[in-house]
């Protein structure tokens, strides 16, 4: 791992704060450098140790700041960077994550009123003290008042891709340990929750005490909350772990429990109800004969707890994977043996959108090539971005470059060890026109079109005028959030499946986890539409292939079979979909 991402991030602080104190120019030279540093293939640190003149050759990158890059790896810190921090002690980050508060408004706040968090900002807005700040008027806080709670919001939530490693790394740990008989996340992490408020863990032991020090005591254990003998809140990796321990014959009907949603466990329990039942996280009892079954946690005669499949088998129902388990039908289902065969990771067999250094991914069209088939794909589709609305900075590709290169992508395919498609990743723009030349499109394998601008409001018409563009194959990333951040367009996904079912265009499922876009319960209202989804991870380096899990568990939120996700076909079959 290089220091670019940490360096860059530096920058980007340091043009934050030159922007609050409404410095001109120099913000933005710094957070150029910051995206060129970030995609910079040789680690800085080592450039920084050969000293300033070999940093400053990174485009974009000049005489002050490639100083002031070399201060940082050598001493930790800069100087001026702390100064700056001192005259300006604010959350920047919390603060502007409130939509419509940038750096500027972040430092007027300040001067005018000393806001230097987000509940300090909104306590201005409420007490309307910001209309009296010069530039600012009631409507800024009407603004903040109805987005600071999203923001607040976002800030508590990890993203699911942040979280699950830090929930893998849990329990690996924990298998580890001899006192652990079995161990599982339960929660919204098992069920693949875009965000998650925290990771649940739950595990079986006849030792709890040494389970809790387990975690309590692991490498990546930052900092405790909480400790007891049967279970333990701590912060690891900046994610908050949740650890429940629970005696072995009890251990099903806790994870039963645990792992919610609390809309399916209302209904499973309602279900239940009506045969004379009780379900608690200790298991299910029959309790027709009991006079009182409120009496205590264990009344009447208990049926079912060792394993989850033999508590949902009590109540009459099939085992669910945790995805289906949101109140979207699967109780029912589940009694009626109707429930879906969702589809796997290892079904898959082909990526369908990926970006090389023609536009903003790292790798060129060789190393993108070797790098999907060195993770296992059968075939790849090149699809950089083009010119066109939201692409800035150009990073899109032109028309005459784009035939350029799908020559050069042929003649690569010629000697890849899998199957690469030309393609491209058009751009959506506010009327639903594409940023490309027909002619080219048709000379393209693949073509994807998404939305990069203008992501506000309801979507629906704008994709819709896309899907049925006769060269279009994949909508990408159809509303344009990006989770925590910002909310994208309101879609309405079975118009969008309708749409795709008629003109043959597959519904991407973006596997990167800053956006799983579309979502679950848009996946399961388009492929119901009958639409086909398309699991892309939109890779820019080789680590992105490994999204691929996100997406697909996403897709399975979505109740979505094999059949329904166009990358589980072989050549041949996405071939037949694409002509
Ligand atoms: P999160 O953490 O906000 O992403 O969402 P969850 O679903 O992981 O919620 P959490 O961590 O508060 O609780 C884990 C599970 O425990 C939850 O999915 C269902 C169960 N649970 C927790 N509290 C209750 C409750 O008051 N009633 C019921 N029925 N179930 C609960
Ligand atoms: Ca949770
Ligand atoms: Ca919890
Ligand atoms: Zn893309």
């Amino acid at each position: 791992m290089s220091r670019n991402a940490e360096i860059a991030a530096i920058l980007e602080e340091f043009a934050d704060l030159l922007d609050a104190q409404r410095v001109e120019y120099k913000p933005r030279s710094y957070r150029r450098a910051a995206d060129n540093v970030r995609e910079h293939p040789e680690p800085i640190e080592e450039l920084a140790s050969e000293g300033t003149d070999a940093v400053g050759r990174i485009e974009g990158v000049g005489d002050a700041i490639s100083s002031k890059i070399v201060e940082y790896v050598e001493t930790g810190s800069i100087e001026e960077l702390e100064a700056l921090r001192e005259e300006l002690p604010v959350a920047m980050e919390e603060l502007t994550a409130v939509e419509g508060v940038g750096p500027k408004t972040v430092g007027d706040l300040y001067e005018a009123l000393g806001v230097t968090t987000l509940d300090e900002l909104e306590e201005a807005a409420r007490n309307e003290e910001i209309r009296e700040v010069k530039g600012y008027g009631p409507k800024t806080e009407e603004n903040i008042l109805s987005n600071v709670e999203f923001a607040r919001e976002a800030r508590e939530r990890a993203l699911l891709g942040q979280a699950r490693p830090v929930a893998d790394g849990v329990l690996a740990r924990l298998e580890r340990e001899d006192a652990v008989e079995r161990c599982a996340v339960a929660g919204s992490i098992r069920r693949w929750r875009p965000t998650v408020g925290d990771v649940d863990v739950l595990a079986a032991s006849e030792d709890p005490e040494a389970v809790v020090e387990a975690l309590t005591g692991w490498g990546r254990t930052e900092r405790v909350m909480q400790a007891g003998t049967m279970k333990a809140s701590v912060r690891a990796a900046g994610v908050q772990v949740d650890l429940r321990v629970v005696a072995p014959d009890e251990y099903g009907a806790a994870l039963q429990y645990f792992t919610g949603s609390k809309d399916h466990n209302v209904r499973v329990r309602n279900r239940a109800l009506a045969q004379d039942l009780k379900v608690n996280e200790y298991g299910v009892f029959d309790t027709s004969g009991v006079d009182d079954p409120d009496a205590g946690q264990r009344v009447g005669e208990r049926l079912a707890s060792e394993t989850e499949e033999t508590v949902y088998d009590a109540i009459g129902m099939a085992w669910m994977p945790p995805e289906l388990r949101e109140d979207r039908g699967e109780v029912d289902a589940a009694a009626e043996g109707t429930l879906p065969d969702l589809v796997e990771t290892i079904d898959v067999r082909g990526e369908l959108h990926t970006h090389t250094n023609w536009s903003d991914g790292d790798l060129s069209i060789e190393g993108l090539i070797d790098a999907a088939a060195r993770f296992g794909h059968e075939y790849l589709a090149i699809t950089d971005h083009a010119t066109g609305p939201g692409m800035v900075g150009g990073v899109g590709v032109e028309d005459d470059e784009l035939r350029e290169q799908a020559e050069v992508i042929r003649d690569a395919a010629a000697d890849a060890p899998i199957e690469v498609f030309t393609g491209v990743e058009a751009n959506i723009d506010a009327d639903g026109n594409v940023s490309v030349a027909d002619d080219v499109l048709a000379d393209l394998d693949l073509v994807v079109a998404s939305p990069h601008s203008g992501l506000d409001g309801d979507g629906t018409d704008r994709l819709v005028r896309a899907i049925e563009h006769p060269e279009i194959d994949v909508l990408g990333h159809p509303s344009g959030r990006m989770l925590n951040s910002r909310s994208g367009m309101e879609i309405d996904p079975r118009r969008l499946g309708e749409a795709a079912a008629e003109n043959d265009v597959a519904l991407e499922v973006n596997a990167n986890p800053h956006r799983l876009d579309l979502w679950g319960s848009a996946v399961k209202a388009a492929v119901e539409a009958g639409a086909i989804i398309a699991v892309n991870t939109d890779a820019h380096r080789p680590s992105e292939f490994d999204y691929l899990r996100y997406g697909v568990h996403t897709a399975r939120r979505g109740w979505a079979e094999a059949g329904d996700v166009l990358n589980t076909r072989d050549v041949a079959g996405v071939r037949a979909f694409l002509e």
